[in-house]
């Protein structure tokens, strides 16, 4: 448990209707009652109304207070929540006022951290309130909503529970048990389970990818020699003039990027310079970065046109191939999986945008109802998928080391306690929090 006060503002700074600053720790109702009219009657969990003043009793705003008694608050400590008009100025003397009588500012992900640490919430909670205040698509924060709530955690704990169950009648069998009839039956059983609970953990460490696309975003490079539409076909995309365009080849140089959703994917989609041997410094310098974006990108789309052929090398990528200018000449070469547009005049661009969602959720499939999202929680579940394994080798053996067993499932059993983050380390807990801003 923590004893320092902390103090920082929730909302993000600058100029808006309202402000709210949140003072959580032992302290809290103490340092509000200071710099508020409001007494030790003021009701919990009401918003009460009160002159805010700075330290030496000047007054600074009008503002509502609410007051959290521990444990019922967000971090699980005494907390209390000020609102204030949405003005630098005002939240700064708020939070000097409390800071000059005992509070200390905040740090990133400290009032996340405090809840964690209180057992408001576990680890895999936390890590989604970081993600969820950083989505950038409904569907995004939908999911982490989800998790938020507790979904990805409570499949993590009944598959840990299962295991629990299985160890313990594997532990108990073979205290009494000396039949080789009891024990074999229990090992057929036993081994149905652990591939049952094994495949399940591989299932949810296959959700990462597309997890990590929601919360990450993906990089979508638009590619192919000079003058074939590119920069069109990326206004065309987007909706909007974004690029330049001209009938002059080797009008973009530096690399374009705007963000866009697909398919409720944040995506970045960069337009590039074409791709053709030159002398020219500057264009040189345009064709490298567009080879760099080549190399991080998720997804290419690669564009040529009736005069031209599609660049070629570009492999290890995810392509799609975009015939551009499809008014003046239909395409009749013999490629399958060709996706034919008209930038200019809008023709196919619809379809070529559900083609890339299509494209970027097939590369991510995904059997479950739920997403894992950071790397940690895959490592955790990896851990715990190969303990299995392990377990499942040793209980095929001849004949079956059941002790083997026992202590595989028992690290099994550790990784999920892991992912909730039940057996964390302060390293790792630092890196999860510090991640978050201020105020989080
Ligand atoms: N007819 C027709 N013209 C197009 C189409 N798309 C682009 N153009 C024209 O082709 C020319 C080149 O277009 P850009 O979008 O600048 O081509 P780019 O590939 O970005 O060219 P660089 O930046 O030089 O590599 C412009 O005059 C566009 O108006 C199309 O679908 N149909
Ligand atoms: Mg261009």
């Amino acid at each position: 448990m923590e004893h320092q006060t902390i103090v920082a503002q929730t909302t993000p700074v600058g100029r808006s209707g309202v402000a709210c600053i949140r003072l959580s720790g032992p302290k809290a109702f103490y340092l509000a009652r200071k710099i508020s009219d409001l007494n030790k009657k003021t009701p919990h969990r009401r918003a009460c109304f009160s002159t805010i003043y700075d330290e030496h009793m000047n007054k600074v705003d009008d503002g509502v207070f609410v007051f959290f008694k521990s444990p019922l608050s967000y971090t699980g400590e005494d907390v209390v929540e000020i609102s204030c008009h949405g003005n630098p100025y005002i939240s700064e003397r708020i939070i000097q006022a409390t800071t000059v009588l005992g509070a200390r500012v905040a740090e990133p992900g400290e009032y996340t951290k405090r809840a964690f640490l209180n057992g408001k919430m576990d680890l895999a909670q936390a890590e989604s309130v970081g993600l969820l205040i950083s989505s950038r698509s409904r569907e995004a924060a939908e999911h982490q909503t989800k998790n938020l709530s507790g979904a990805a955690s409570n499949r993590i704990k009944k598959m840990q529970e299962e295991l629990v169950a299985l160890l313990s009648c594997l532990e108990f069998e073979f205290d009494i048990s000396e039949e080789e009839a009891n024990l074999s039956s229990l090992s057929l059983g036993l081994l149905k389970s652990l591939k049952n609970n094994c495949l399940e953990t591989n299932n949810l460490i296959d959700t990462f990818a597309l997890g990590h696309a929601y919360t990450s975003g993906l990089r979508v490079v638009i590619v192919g020699e000079p003058n074939v539409g590119k920069s069109t076909l990326m206004n065309s995309i987007l909706g909007s003039n974004r690029s330049i365009t001209d009938l002059a080849a080797g009008t973009t140089r530096d690399t374009i990027t705007a963000e866009i959703i697909i398919g409720g994917l944040p995506t970045t989609l960069i337009d590039t310079a074409g791709i053709r041997p030159t002398k020219d410094r500057v264009e040189l310098a345009g064709v490298d970065r567009a080879l760099s974006e080549l190399d991080r990108s998720d997804l290419v789309l690669s564009v040529f046109s009736p005069e031209t052929q599609e660049i070629e090398n570009i492999e290890d990528t995810l392509k799609i191939s975009v015939y551009n200018k499809s008014d003046i000449k239909k395409y009749s070469g013999n490629k399958h999986s060709i996706v034919s547009v008209s930038a200019l005049k809008n023709k196919g661009i619809n379809s070529l945008i559900k083609t890339i969602e299509k494209t970027l959720k097939d590369a991510r499939p995904y059997s479950e109802d739920i997403l894992i999202n950071t790397e940690r929680q895959k490592g955790a579940l990896k851990l715990c998928s190969s303990y299995l394994e392990k377990a499942i080798d040793n209980l095929d053996s001849t004949p079956p080391s059941l002790e083997l067993v026992a202590a595989d499932l028992r690290a099994a059993i550790d990784s999920l306690s892991s992912f909730l983050g039940k057996t964390t380390t302060d390293k790792i807990l630092n890196q999860v929090f510090s991640t978050f801003c201020v105020g989080k």
